[in-house]
């Protein structure tokens, strides 16, 4: 059994964190760099830095906040968004990033996950699947949350760890900021579904929440909100789950 990882999620607008529901109504939660040391100091695994600026303009501060972040962390730092191709990554892991995260170009053209593992490493290679409930089963969504696709989740998430993912970044738009739980449902449909970790994120309200993921088929948990709204720190969630006979890295 893998030991759990918990990982906090910077979500960046412009450079700034911004926190919202649903991938909407985004306010903002501070400054990159500084909540990345802190949460790395509470005792994080990972951290995720996600970009979702719409504009080209917040995209061009991506590199720079990488930069930033990578200076005051020691630990693993998954980046996302915006990624189209295989030098978008190569310049996201040039720029520190120990992988990166992939969701609607690899809907697009799902060959670009098999060219970036091809190139740096399924190792480095995440699939960030955002699903949300449809009429039957799971949809797949995308550009932030607004499109959706005629997608199976699950057949996706098997698709891509088949393709090179070596990670599937899963998480539920419906339950985004929520602070409602993790949608267990989809959780142990896609870790029954795939052979690579299943990181659970959307949802997080209390510790019993990253429990029941875990015991869902999750290998690692991610939240937002929980963390830059400082309702708990990394280090009292360990503490429960270890009391929960969980293995976690001690803090
Ligand atoms: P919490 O429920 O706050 O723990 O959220 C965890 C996770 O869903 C978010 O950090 C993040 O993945 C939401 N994603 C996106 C987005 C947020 C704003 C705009 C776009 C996106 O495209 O994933």
């Amino acid at each position: 059994m893998l030991t759990a990882r918990i990982i906090p999620c910077l979500d960046v607008r412009d450079g700034r964190v911004v926190k919202g529901i649903r991938f909407s109504s985004l306010r903002d939660a501070g400054d990159p760099a500084k909540l990345a040391a802190a949460y790395e100091a509470q005792g994080a695994d990972e951290l995720v830095l996600l970009d979702v600026s719409a504009t080209p303009e917040g995209r061009s501060t991506q590199l720079e906040c990488v930069r930033q972040v990578r200076a005051r962390l020691s630990i693993p730092l998954t980046v996302g968004g915006g990624v189209r191709r295989v030098e978008d990554a190569g310049q996201l892991l040039s720029a520190g990033a120990d992988k990166i995260a992939v969701n609607t170009a690899a809907v697009r053209q799902p060959g670009l996950l098999t060219q970036i593992a091809e190139r740096f490493g399924s190792q480095c290679t995440v699939l960030a699947l955002d699903a949300a409930r449809g009429q039957i089963g799971y949809e797949v969504v995308v550009r932030s949350g607004t499109q959706r696709v005629p997608l199976d989740a699950i057949e996706w998430a098997a698709t891509a760890a088949r393709l090179g993912a070596g990670e599937i970044l899963l998480t539920s738009w419906d339950r985004d900021g929520t602070r409602s739980g993790y949608d267990l449902s989809l959780l142990q449909a896609v870790s029954k579904a795939v052979n690579v970790p299943v990181i659970a994120s959307g949802g997080a309200a209390k510790p019993e929440d990253l429990l029941l993921a875990l015991r869902a088929g999750a290998n690692a948990v991610l939240a937002a909100s929980i963390f830059h709204y400082a309702e708990f720190s990394v280090g009292q969630l360990k503490e429960f789950l270890s009391q929960g006979k969980v293995e976690v890295r001690p803090c």
